[in-house]
């Protein structure tokens, strides 16, 4: 498995597909200043992706919705925060986003975003899988350097979990939550996960990648083993990734700033109002062990409190699943 750049020759089929009804492979040759064998050699890599493509002998190619693939233009133009030394780095597929930050040789002290179309090797917690399917949602990771030490940024995952969920009401998501630590919910089912890995540390400093797998355009997903949903399932109209990727990056870089220098008291309020689990009976997993009780909130410093009925305990780490009633 290689990483694999976005092709300008594939942006821009997908281009004239969008923009016609049908287009004959003589013309989009001829537009792109290929061979119609390249052309067909196109089209089949975009149906070997899952992407819904009509053939007609006489009419030629017709894609049956949009696709609008990633592009740094795009993103860029969006953005409102300090883009100077933003370094974007987009692919057509590789085995994981978080995996090409965390391994990448040479880099400097700026943020690096890195995104794809396609993820191979998608990964969740705790060796689970993220379900990546080509041109659809947003697999992106985010290379962030904090001048602190680790112990400094607990509760990070809980910012980042308010960053997503704000982007999401930014494009009209109603009823939408977090489940400590990590996962985003709208109409409680799952829309985003979060995964974040610490790159290295070295005088006190602390480079992060901060994983972020967000449900676009997915209508149809075999394997996800739990309720999930997409923008598009909620809102009823396909969203254009590059709007929403601009959205997150402006929420998420403004919330890491403010997280760096006040710590997670000033997001207390938010997460107190957007927390899936308060006051719910849950089920906790935690190094194999399983801790009942009702959740309270969290502490100061983004630990789940859990009322076991004997005290009210404090857990850094686990798995939460909110208790059926029987
Ligand atoms: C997470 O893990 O929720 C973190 C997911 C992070 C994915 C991003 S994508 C960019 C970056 N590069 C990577 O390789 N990873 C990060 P966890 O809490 O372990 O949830 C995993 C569980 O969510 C799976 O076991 C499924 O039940 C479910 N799941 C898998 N794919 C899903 C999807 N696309 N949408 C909703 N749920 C999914």
């Amino acid at each position: 498995m290689k990483n694999k750049p976005i092709s300008n020759t594939l942006l821009q089929a997908v281009k004239h597909l969008n923009a016609n009804d049908w287009i004959s492979g003589d013309h989009m040759g001829q537009q792109l200043g290929i061979s119609r064998a390249a052309v067909w050699k196109l089209i089949t890599l975009l149906k070997n992706y899952g992407i819904k493509i009509d053939s007609h002998k006489a009419k030629g190619y017709r894609m049956t919705s949009p696709l609008y693939l990633l592009e740094e233009e795009k993103i860029r133009e969006a953005l409102t925060i300090n883009q100077e030394n933003l370094h974007f780095e987009l692919f057509e597929s590789m085995p994981s986003t978080n995996d090409y930050l965390m391994q990448k040789s040479t880099f400097d002290s700026n943020p690096t975003v890195c995104a794809c179309e396609l993820q191979e090797m998608g990964k969740g917690r705790l060796g689970r899988t993220w379900q990546s399917p080509f041109g659809q949602n947003i697999y992106l990771s985010y290379l962030w350097t904090f001048q602190q030490d680790f112990s400094a940024l607990m509760g990070l995952s809980l910012v980042v979990g308010i960053s997503v969920l704000k982007a999401l009401e930014g494009i009209g998501l109603k009823d939408l939550k977090i489940k400590w630590p990590n996962d985003v919910y709208c109409h409680a089912k799952k829309i985003a996960g979060v995964l974040i890995e610490i790159r290295a540390e070295s005088n006190s400093a602390t480079r992060v990648v901060i994983g972020t797998g967000l449900n676009v355009n997915m209508l149809e997903a075999e394997e996800i083993n739990q309720n999930w949903t997409s923008c598009q399932a909620e809102l009823g109209n396909p969203v254009d990734r590059n709007e929403l990727i601009s959205l997150y990056l402006n929420e998420l870089t403004t919330s890491l700033a403010k997280f760096e220098k006040e710590g997670l008291t000033v997001f207390m309020d938010e997460w107190d109002q957007f927390d899936f689990l308060k006051g719910q009976q849950i089920v906790l997993e935690n190094q194999k062990q399983l801790y009942h009780g009702q959740v309270m909130g969290i502490n100061e410093s983004g630990a789940l409190l859990l009322n076991t009925g004997e005290t009210v305990r404090p857990f850094n780490a686990g798995d939460t699943s909110i208790q059926k009633r029987s």
